[in-house]
């Protein structure tokens, strides 16, 4: 039977709309779950980088599962192999609870992520209780053991605290504080070897006190993997040279002994007007991080902290964990597999990161002033970042 022409039309037309929306529902699955006709408008609408159907990584073994009561009812989840991580002490409560609110409203009551909070003494009931009952996600209390916080026995007390008392002097925040380094010597070179970290590859740090500004419309941690991503970012900014007065040379040494492990293509340009001479104080902020743990365990990061350790300056001086991660981030690693989460509003008092693209900012539904974002402001290394792309 020989069909007529507006006949032949319709079935032609439909077969179009019905084999578009099937290759959508099909690659777009673990990003935006498209699988009615009704969401093919929010796959249209999707940020720039998921707009090329990225193909399954063959070594990426097969995710955990577990189900998740997400809004619109319970559904279950591809996840990374990733958890959040925070360190706090147990009077961080009322903080601690805030940034898991914010993120958990944000991201992760959506996806399920699991939590490990991290602490050199005993978590209380209180502490454990007031955490558990945020989220339906696994959560895990871990302590820390000795050696990886304390001040070991081999730094010369004398010697720590003249460095300390000499920041005082400056007016330097957290000069006179032995916590605060054991805090940033264990961030630099022992949180990704705790054994209740050890069965994640990625890590997303949360600090107490943080908020979220936008809702999430993806997964940050399958974009990592997707993308090949090793470490990611929301706010550059310059370094209190003060805290870190030999840190550079100390690293500038590192790889005249071990050149071969200096990335070609890498992001020096971020950390060094000069091709590395100097530094220019540009470093990313730690206290947010998305980050592959498998770089920090490896042999080239292990290598570059124990080289740092054995100088003694997380203590002589007061060596961050964000300077640390960021020079070997922007030297180790090509400067592709560093990115720059714009999506994430993110602050931390007193620096705040908010999407400045209209666009951006509105399918998050960001409760951040653009005005405010911290990105371009006089303490940012923002347009450092920018200007190795260029
Ligand atoms: N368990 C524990 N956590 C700490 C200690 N000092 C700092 N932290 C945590 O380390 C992170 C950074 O400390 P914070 O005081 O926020 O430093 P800042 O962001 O540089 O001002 C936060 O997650 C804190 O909760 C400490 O002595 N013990
Ligand atoms: C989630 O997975 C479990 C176990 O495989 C299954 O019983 C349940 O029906 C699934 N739920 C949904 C909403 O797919
Ligand atoms: C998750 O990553 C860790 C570290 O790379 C690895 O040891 C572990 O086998 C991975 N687990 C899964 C389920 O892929
Ligand atoms: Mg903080």
């Amino acid at each position: 039977m020989a069909l007529n022409r507006p006949t032949r039309f319709f079935f032609l037309a439909l077969g179009i709309i019905l084999a578009i929306h099937f290759l959508l529902s099909a690659t777009h699955e673990p990003y935006n779950k498209a699988t009615s006709l009704s969401s093919l408008a929010s796959v249209w609408k999707k940020p720039k980088y998921q707009d090329a159907a990225v193909p399954a990584n063959p070594d990426i073994p097969p995710l955990p599962k577990w189900t998740v009561s997400g809004v619109g009812g319970v559904a279950n989840a591809t996840r990374a192999n990733a958890t959040f991580v925070m360190l706090a002490r147990n009077s961080d409560v009322h903080g601690a609870v805030q940034s898991i609110r914010s993120i958990e409203d944000r991201f992760n009551r959506e996806y399920g992520y699991p939590y490990v909070f991290l602490n050199e003494e005993p978590w209380t009931d209180e502490f454990k209780k007031r955490i558990s009952v945020l989220t339906n996600a696994p959560v895990e209390f871990g302590i820390i053991p000795h050696d990886w916080w304390f001040q070991p026995d081999w730094i010369d007390e004398e010697r720590a605290t003249e460095g300390r008392k000499k920041m005082e002097e400056q007016g330097i925040i957290y000069a006179g504080s032995v916590s605060y380094r054991n805090m940033c010597r264990f961030n630099s070179g022992f949180f990704f070897k705790h054994e209740l970290l050890t069965k994640y590859r990625w890590y997303w740090r949360i600090e107490p006190d943080v908020m979220f500004h936008c809702t999430l419309n993806f997964d940050p941690f399958v974009y990592m993997e997707e993308q090949k991503k090793t470490y990611a970012f929301t706010i550059a900014l310059y370094e209190w040279s003060a805290t870190i007065p030999s840190l550079w040379d100390t690293v500038k040494n590192f790889m005249k002994e071990f050149p071969q492990y200096v990335a070609p293509g890498n992001a020096m340009g971020f950390l060094s007007d000069n091709d590395g001479q100097d530094f220019n104080m540009c470093h990313f902020w730690s206290n947010f991080e998305i980050a592959d743990m498998d770089f920090w365990r490896g042999e080239v990061y292990s290598a570059f902290f124990d080289f740092l350790d054995k100088t003694g300056n997380f203590y002589y001086e007061r060596w961050g964990d964000a300077p640390v991660h960021s020079m070997a981030a922007a030297i180790f690693l090509p400067k592709e597999k560093i990115h720059f989460f714009n999506e994430i509003g993110y602050e931390h008092p007193p620096n705040m990161h908010c999407p400045k693209e209209d666009d951006v900012w509105r399918k998050g539904m960001c409760g951040c002033d653009q005005g405010n974002t911290h990105d371009y402001g006089p303490y940012s290394c923002q347009a450092q970042w920018d200007r190795i792309f260029r």
